[in-house]
C-alpha cells in the first residue's frame, strides 16, 4: 500500500500518485501541512466524545445505525499477523469469480439486535446507540448481543453540528437547515461541522460539496443567496431547471433544479463504532472518491490490488456475502493497512474496500435513567437519577465523498451504465401499460424518476450537476480546480460529458 507523509505532501504529488492513476494510499500524519492545521486531534476527540455529542446534538436525535456482526476473531488474527505490514495474497485468478479459500475464517455468527436480523440501516435515538456501547453493561437491554453491535455510520454529523450551532446562535433560517451565510461561507472555505476540521488542500478540488450546498440553499430558501454565492447568472440557473435543461421532458410541473438523492443530500459523514464493527466489501457511491480520517482507535483496511479490483468488477456478484476475513476469498490479490489516529486513507473511484474497527478509546458518559421526568423549563432532570458509565472502546472517523476532473468521467460512465441497466430491464410492453402511452418522452420521464428513486441519481440530476460544474469552472468560482493549468481541460471534459449525457437521454428508447 502506498504511504505518503501528510505533513509535507503537496497537491501535485497527490495528483500524480493517487488521482491520476486512481490508486489507494494511506497518508500518515494528515493533521497539519505547510503550517496549516486541518485536524486537531485533541479537539476532535473532545467534540466527538459521547458526552459532548449528547449535549450538542441531543439524546433523542435519530441517527443511522447498521447492526454489524462483531469480528473479534478477525482482530486476533490481524494482530497476530502483524497487520501493519501489507498482507499480499497472490491467489490465482479464477474464471468463476471469488470463492472461499478453505480453512480460514467464517462469517461471524449472527444474533438479533432488537429482535430483528435485518442488517440494513435504521434510525435510532443517539442515547440508545451510546447506551448499547456501555462497557459496564448497566444500560444493556436496548438490544445488543455479544455477536452484533450497532455501527453508527453514514451519519451526517457535520450538518447536525452546523444546525445545532445555528440553532443556538439563532441563525436557523425558517426553522429548517443551517444554510445561513456564516456556515455556508465556512464550508465554502473548506471548514466543516462548525469548525470541526478543514479539508486538506493536498486532496485537490471537490465539485460535490459546492453542488450539494447550492442545492440545499436553493431548495431551502429563495432568500438564502445561493445564486449570489455561486454567481450563477440567470442563464446557468435556468439551464439547471428540470424540463429546461436540455432534456426533452413531458413533465408539466414547475421546473426546478434536481440534486442527488433528496435535494438536500450532502456527502460528509462520521463513522463511530465499537471495536469489532466493520464495513463489508463495497465501492463508494456514484463512482466518487472518498477520504477517511481517523480520530481515535485503529482501522484495518483491505483493498484488492489494481488487477484484483478489475477482477472483482468483472466477477463479484452484487449480493455475494463477503466474510469478515477477506483473505479467505480466492481469485484476487489483496493488500491491507492499519490506519491510526491522524492518518487519512484515500479510496479511489470504484475501488473495492473492506474496513474493520480493531482498536478504540473508552469514554466516560452519564445518562439520566428517566429522561421523561426532566423539567422542561430548567432542563434539569427531576426524579431522574444520573448514572456514570464507560462507553467503548470506540473507533471514530470522518469521511467525505468527492469528485473532480479526474473522476468525473468515471462517475458519468457509472451513471450511464446504471441507466442502461434499468432500461434493459424494462420491456416496451411494460412501459406502454405502465405509462398508458407509447410516447417515448413520457417513458423517459418515467424511467428517470424510477432511476432517481432507486439509485439517488438520474439524467435530470446528472445534467444539473454537470451544468453547474461547467458554469463554476468557466466563471472561475473558487475551489473548482486545484491548479490553474487544469481549468481548460476540466471545462472541456465536463462539456463533453454533459453532451454525452444529453445524447444518451435523447436516444434512451431509440431502436
Ligand atoms: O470506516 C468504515 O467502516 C468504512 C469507511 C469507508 O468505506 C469509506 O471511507 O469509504
Amino acid at each position: 500500500m502506498l504511504e505518503l507523509d501528510g505533513a509535507s505532501l503537496t497537491y501535485e504529488e497527490f495528483r500524480c500518485n493517487c488521482l491520476e492513476p486512481n490508486r489507494p494510499a494511506i497518508i500518515r500524519n494528515a493533521c497539519q501541512n505547510g503550517g496549516t492545521t486541518y485536524f486537531d486531534l485533541t479537539e476532535l476527540i473532545h467534540r466527538l466524545s459521547p458526552q459532548v455529542l449528547l449535549d450538542t446534538i441531543g439524546p433523542e436525535t435519530l441517527v443511522p445505525v447498521y447492526p454489524s456482526p462483531c469480528t473479534a476473531e478477525l482482530n486476533d488474527t490481524a494482530a497476530k499477523d502483524g497487520c501493519a505490514e501489507a498482507i499480499r495474497d497472490e491467489g490465482e485468478t479464477s474464471p468463476c469469480g471469488p470463492t472461499y479459500r478453505s480453512g480460514r475464517g467464517e462469517a461471524a455468527a449472527a444474533t438479533e439486535i432488537d429482535g430483528d436480523d435485518d442488517e440494513g440501516c435504521r434510525e435510532v435515538p443517539l442515547r440508545n446507540v451510546l447506551e448499547s456501547w456501555d462497557q459496564t453493561g448497566a444500560h444493556r437491554g436496548v438490544g445488543t448481543s455479544k455477536s452484533r453491535v450497532y455501527y453508527l455510520k453514514d451519519w451526517h454529523l457535520q450538518e447536525a453540528l452546523e444546525n445545532a450551532a445555528a440553532n443556538t446562535e439563532g441563525e436557523l433560517f425558517g426553522g429548517s437547515l443551517a444554510v445561513t451565510s456564516g456556515f455556508a461561507r465556512q464550508r465554502e472555505k473548506g471548514a466543516h461541522g462548525n469548525a470541526l476540521y478543514r479539508v486538506p488542500d493536498f486532496l485537490g478540488a471537490d465539485w460535490m460539496d459546492p453542488f450539494c450546498r447550492y442545492m440545499t440553499q436553493s431548495s431551502a430558501s429563495p432568500l438564502a443567496g445561493s445564486e449570489e454565492e455561486f454567481s450563477l447568472p440567470a442563464a446557468a440557473a435556468a439551464a439547471m431547471q428540470c424540463g429546461g435543461n436540455g432534456l426533452t421532458s413531458a413533465c408539466t410541473s414547475t421546473p426546478r433544479p434536481v440534486g442527488f438523492g433528496s435535494n438536500r443530500s450532502d456527502y460528509r459523514f462520521a463513522y463511530i463504532g465499537p471495536v469489532g464493527s466493520w464495513t463489508p466489501l463495497h465501492c463508494d457511491v456514484f463512482g466518487t472518491y472518498s477520504w477517511s480520517f481517523n480520530v481515535c482507535g485503529d482501522k484495518l483496511w483491505f483493498f484488492p490490488t489494481m488487477s484484483g479490483n478489475a477482477y472483482l468488477h468483472a466477477h463479484l456478484l452484487p449480493s455475494f456475502p463477503t466474510p469478515p476475513d477477506i483473505r479467505v476469498l480466492t481469485g484476487f490479490a489483496t493488500e491491507s493497512v492499519v490506519q491510526h489516529p491522524g492518518d487519512l486513507v484515500f479510496v479511489p473511484a470504484r475501488f473495492y474496500h473492506q474496513v474493520h474497527n480493531i482498536s478504540g478509546e473508552t469514554f466516560p458518559a452519564s445518562w439520566y435513567t428517566n429522561p421523561a421526568a426532566s423539567d422542561e423549563e430548567t432542563g434539569s432532570p427531576q426524579g431522574a437519577s444520573s448514572t456514570s458509565s464507560l462507553v467503548g472502546p470506540l473507533t471514530m472517523a470522518l469521511n467525505h465523498n468527492w469528485c473532480n476532473t479526474f473522476n468525473i468521467e468515471c462517475m458519468t460512465q457509472t451513471f450511464l451504465r446504471d441507466a442502461q441497466r434499468l432500461v434493459r430491464s424494462l420491456s416496451v410492453d411494460d412501459l406502454t401499460v405502465i405509462c398508458d402511452t407509447k410516447d417515448v418522452v413520457v417513458w423517459r420521464d418515467y424511467v428517470d424518476a424510477m432511476l432517481h428513486g432507486g439509485t439517488n441519481w438520474s439524467y435530470a440530476s446528472m445534467t444539473c450537476f454537470l451544468t453547474f460544474c461547467v458554469h463554476c469552472i468557466g466563471s472561475v468560482a473558487p475551489g473548482m480546480v486545484a491548479a490553474e493549468d487544469e481549468r481548460a481541460m476540466a471545462g472541456e471534459r465536463v462539456r463533453q460529458l454533459l453532451a454525452e449525457v444529453r445524447e444518451s437521454y435523447e436516444h434512451l428508447f431509440a431502436a
